[in-house]
């Protein structure tokens, strides 16, 4: 196979980014493996960014820790504490900007909207997940943000996880999804605002990310 094709060439009038396109329902598109040549850089930029901002177990209002961990890279940061959610230009950790956004995030969170159909995608904030088995994100929404129309791009990176992608209302059942080292989703328009959470992670030994689970989420939040 040539280089040219590996990056996604015109193949038989369709892109190999095209043929990766799975519809996993209204506004919400898995692009299977899409990630899958770049793992190894993902993870070392991950390394970089936790060495500046350190991955922790932020608290919930009403006190509970999360298993999963969490930092950001980018203008503004995720963070939740007593007083609830915000996007903060600042890491409560170091009392510093949180590390800048590597282009290559911004590059791959940019090629995979452009295979959902959104175009000239800018995400000011990617927020970094790591779970290491047993820990999960109980179903929720993202809603945190300014412009729904913006879409949320996640990619996930170590060993595999159910994802579990809910209805618009709370309660509709959950569909399962298991998302492997990788494996990109986008989702955007009637997607955007669904109810989503990850299951407990099983036990694993990932080759490169050895027995855990990273998951970058790129969001537009201002
Ligand atoms: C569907 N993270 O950080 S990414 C989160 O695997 C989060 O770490 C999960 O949910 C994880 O908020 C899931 C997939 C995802 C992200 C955002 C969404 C799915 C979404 C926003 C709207 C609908
Ligand atoms: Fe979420």
């Amino acid at each position: 196979m040539t280089a040219e094709r590996v990056s996604g060439e015109l193949f038989g009038g369709v892109t190999f980014e095209e043929a990766a396109r799975e519809p996993l329902g209204d506004g919400a598109v898995v692009l299977r493996g899409f990630a899958r040549t770049d793992r190894k850089r993902l993870l070392d930029s991950v390394g970089t960014i936790a060495a500046a901002a350190p991955f922790r177990h932020m608290a919930v209002r009403g006190g509970r820790r999360m298993s999963v961990a969490m930092t950001s890279c980018g203008s503004v940061g995720w963070v939740t504490d007593e007083s609830g959610y915000r996007y903060d230009p600042l890491d409560p950790a170091t009392g510093r900007p949180w590390p800048p956004m590597p282009d290559l995030f911004l590059a791959l969170a940019a090629r995979a909207a452009l295979q959902a159909g959104f175009s000239e995608y800018e995400p000011d904030s990617c927020l970094l997940n790591e779970y290491a088995p047993d820990a999960r994100l109980s179903l929720h929404r993202d809603a945190d943000e300014r412009d729904f129309t913006q879409p949320i791009v996640s990619v996930s990176l170590g060993i595999p996880a159910v994802f579990l992608w809910g209805g618009l209302e709370r309660g509709a059942a959950p569909r399962r999804l298991r998302l492997e080292s990788g494996d990109v989703v986008v989702w955007g328009g009637p997607a955007r605002l669904v109810h989503h959470g990850v299951e407990p992670v099983a036990e694993g030994v990932d080759p490169m990310a050895g027995p855990r689970r990273f998951n970058l989420t790129f969001r537009k939040a201002l």
